[in-house]
């Protein structure tokens, strides 16, 4: 009875230590999808019509609800406003969006995925658009037409900045500190409460005795 008490504890330990292991291990296991390329290329001159916007990943990009819903591609100028007409299209390592530009100048692209891995991963880039003279200029819209605010988009990229990793180290440091921490505290009060019973219960016999008085200060 008491050797299984004991027991369990040392099983409670060996548990959160083995969890504690897979956490180390399992972190710097992850790997996110990263762009490979991008149409128009990130940081050039665009200098014809530019009728979709495409980035393409090193891994797929993930699409559990089969209809692009986890992924966000806008297409903004620099007063914000949409320039995508769509909603994106996921297609393997791609995706992609339908766009109508506006004026010549500074576009930026915005993009969330679900990378291979299960996780959301985010960036932007820009580009430069000078159109041929004679080019008709869209006159873009306030939202995207995709119905996702510019406001979420916008807080997934500031958290992800260029679409680079999610966990830091010193997060799964602090989460295997507390785990440890944890399985001392859990091995502490086994062992308490192993040794209290034993020294309620001097004789085998008396193991459910009810109340342990020998605590009490003195009544
Ligand atoms: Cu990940």
């Amino acid at each position: 009875m008491r050797r299984g008490r004991l027991g369990g504890g040392l099983a409670a330990l060996a548990l959160v230590a083995g969890f504690a292991g897979a956490v180390l291990v399992a972190a710097p296991a992850s790997a996110h999808d990263y762009v490979v390329s991008t149409t128009p290329k990130a940081d050039t001159t665009a200098d014809a019509a530019v009728p979709t916007v495409d980035v393409t990943f090193d891994d797929v990009v993930l699409d559990p609800q089969h209809d692009g819903s986890t992924t966000v591609l806008q297409v903004t100028d620099p007063s914000g406003k949409h320039f995508e007409t769509s909603c994106p299209a996921v297609s393997g390592r791609q995706i992609s969006v339908p766009t109508a530009l506006g004026d010549a100048g500074a576009y930026t692209v915005t993009w969330r995925i679900v990378s291979a891995d299960g996780h959301p991963v985010s960036g932007t880039f820009g580009f430069e658009y000078r159109p041929p003279s004679g080019t008709t200029s869209a006159a873009g819209q306030a939202a995207s037409p995709c119905g996702g605010s510019t406001a979420q988009a916008g807080a997934a990229t500031a958290t992800k900045a260029n679409g680079s990793s999610a966990v830091s180290p010193g997060v799964v440091v602090g989460i295997v500190v507390a785990v440890v921490v944890l399985a001392a505290v859990v091995a502490v009060l086994l062992t308490r409460r192993a040794r209290r019973s034993l020294d309620a219960a001097p004789d085998a016999a008396a193991d459910g005795a009810p109340d342990d008085a020998p605590q009490a200060p003195g009544e």
